[in-house]
């Protein structure tokens, strides 16, 4: 079943320049793109969308290492995307993550890792709302969708 999922390419990856070798993975994955911002985020939002983490140990660095430069919002689109998206990117702790995955290729840290991306539908609905407004999403048809099966 088609599925949207949130994915924030990290100050880490901006200040690395992988934007764009990031992005081209999902996309060439076959995922549809309906969202994108590029922003500094707020301690305000980045504390929301920790909220699970409040209590950690390393929920400050991690609050001020995502609020510390420019990130990539994003809202990626397909066949089981939120699974998907998180089989891509590799485990969290980028030492640990397999060879193939966006972790496992391009990082070695735990906290600057790269990438997030939500896991499971309901973090991902509410991970999109946090981020996005409605208006903000795409609805389109990309013009392979029909003849690859990408719309089941
Ligand atoms: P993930 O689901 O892979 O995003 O990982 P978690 O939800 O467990 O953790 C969220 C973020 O907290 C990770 F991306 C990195 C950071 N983190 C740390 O900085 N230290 C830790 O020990 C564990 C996680």
């Amino acid at each position: 079943m088609s599925e949207r999922t949130f994915v924030m390419v990290k100050p880490d990856a901006m200040a690395r320049r992988l934007l764009g070798a990031i992005i081209g993975r999902y996309e060439a994955k076959g995922l549809k793109l309906v969202g994108m911002k590029f922003q500094v985020v707020s301690r305000e939002l980045a504390e929301q969308h920790y909220v699970e983490h409040r209590d950690k140990p390393f929920y400050n660095d991690l609050v001020g290492f995502i609020t510390s430069g420019p990130s990539v919002a994003m809202v990626w689109e397909g066949p089981g995307a939120v699974d998907m998206v998180r089989a891509m990117n590799g485990v969290t702790n980028s030492t640990k993550a397999a060879p193939g995955t966006i972790r496992g290729d391009l990082g070695l840290a735990t906290q600057q890792n790269l990438v997030h991306a939500s896991d499971s539908l309901e973090t991902a609905e509410r991970e999109i709302a946090l981020y996005f407004n409605a208006s903000d999403l795409c609805e389109y048809t990309m013009p392979d969708e029909g003849w690859l099966g990408i719309l089941d």
